[in-house]
């Protein structure tokens, strides 16, 4: 099932046109990718979504730069965390159906010159759409390889123009127990809450995602817009945005409030500190059986470790 890398994609086979992907708008390793022809999905993979035509391109023969197999389609959007939806990790796919990503409206704060509250459509403008191959790991020491269609956060940094005392990004989730039923139950401090520093919001990796495997974002991977930062765990990439603050402390994250003894801000992904309950050296791949060994900053070092130089990871974990 290997091909090679790097083979160019016929535009035949480009994915659906209401996605605008520019397949040469890569970012370092982190993304050419290869296709081949045939159809590899069965219908039951699907769900109720209802964008099918991503099948144009057989997404299950896909290998990217990162020389790996793509998770399938049918793990990346049944085994989730979404806890406003449960805590169960197949919770998300059975119960979000109640979540209605359009209309949606971001709003634009804080320390900046040009805050605004914008419809999806334009907020996400400045934008152009592009693939990415990311992998991602769970703080629950599982992970994935998931080709995410969006782009970068710095985008739409630039044009909110943030002051000089801008040194934090806070991001929030829709607070609507109408919408999201798991936000009747006390687990988390609802709206989740999530924040990046200011260089790591605006560095190239980190990204805006509003599709995955080419088509629209399920409601359960965190419809309609929802953050990647490929080289942290998986809980700083909250979900289904409404809203993004220019701050000039840090902001307290969610999983942090909740647990700060296991949770830090950072969660930069790190083989060397181990979770209080649990080692981070090794991980599941979901669909392999064997551990692996975890990478430092999630294989990502090479863009990203200067990000941290002289802070001691053990302390701001
Ligand atoms: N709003 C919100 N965002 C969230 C979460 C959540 O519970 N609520 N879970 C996080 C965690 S722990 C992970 S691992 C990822 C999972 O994303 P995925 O389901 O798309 O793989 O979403 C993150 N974003
Ligand atoms: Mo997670």
């Amino acid at each position: 099932m290997l091909i090679g890398k790097s083979k160019k994609i016929p535009s035949s086979e480009m994915t659906p046109e209401n996605v605008y992907i520019n397949r040469r708008e890569f970012i370092g390793k982190s993304a050419a990718i290869g296709a081949s022809t045939s159809l590899g999905w069965r219908s039951s993979d699907f769900g109720g979504l209802r964008e099918r035509r991503f099948l144009q391109k057989d997404w299950s023969k896909v290998r990217s730069e990162l020389d790996e197999e793509l998770t399938p389609f049918g793990d990346v959007t049944s085994y989730n965390n979404f806890y406003e939806f449960g805590t169960g990790k197949s919770d998300p796919a059975r119960n979000s159906h109640s979540l209605k990503p359009r209309p949606w409206t971001i709003e634009v704060g804080g320390l900046c010159d040009n805050p605004g509250t914008y419809d999806l459509a334009d907020f996400i403008k400045p934008g152009k759409i592009e693939d990415r191959v990311y992998r991602m790991r769970c703080v629950e020491a599982w992970s994935m390889v998931i080709p995410w269609q969006g782009f970068s956060l710095k985008n739409v940094i630039d044009r909110a123009k943030p002051s000089g005392s801008a040194r934090f990004v806070e991001f929030q989730t829709l607070n609507d127990v109408e919408q999201m039923p798991g936000q009747r139950y006390g687990v988390l401090r609802w709206p989740y809450i999530e924040g990046l520093r200011l260089d790591e919001a605006q560095h190239p990796l980190t990204m805006l995602v509003t599709g995955v495997y080419g088509t629209t974002l399920p409601n359960q991977n965190g419809a309609p817009i929802r953050l990647i930062v490929p080289w942290k765990y998986g809980f700083k990439g909250i979900k289904s945005i409404v809203s993004m603050r220019f701050l000039e402390q840090m902001p307290t994250n969610t999983w942090k409030r909740s647990a700060s003894q296991e949770y830090g801000f950072y969660a930069n992904v790190n083989p060397d500190v181990p979770h209080p309950r649990w080692s981070q050296a090794r991980e599941r791949r979901i669909g392999e059986f064997r551990r692996r060994p975890t990478l430092m900053f999630n294989g990502y070092a090479d863009e990203v470790a200067s990000l941290y130089s002289g802070m001691d990871l053990r302390i701001h974990y």
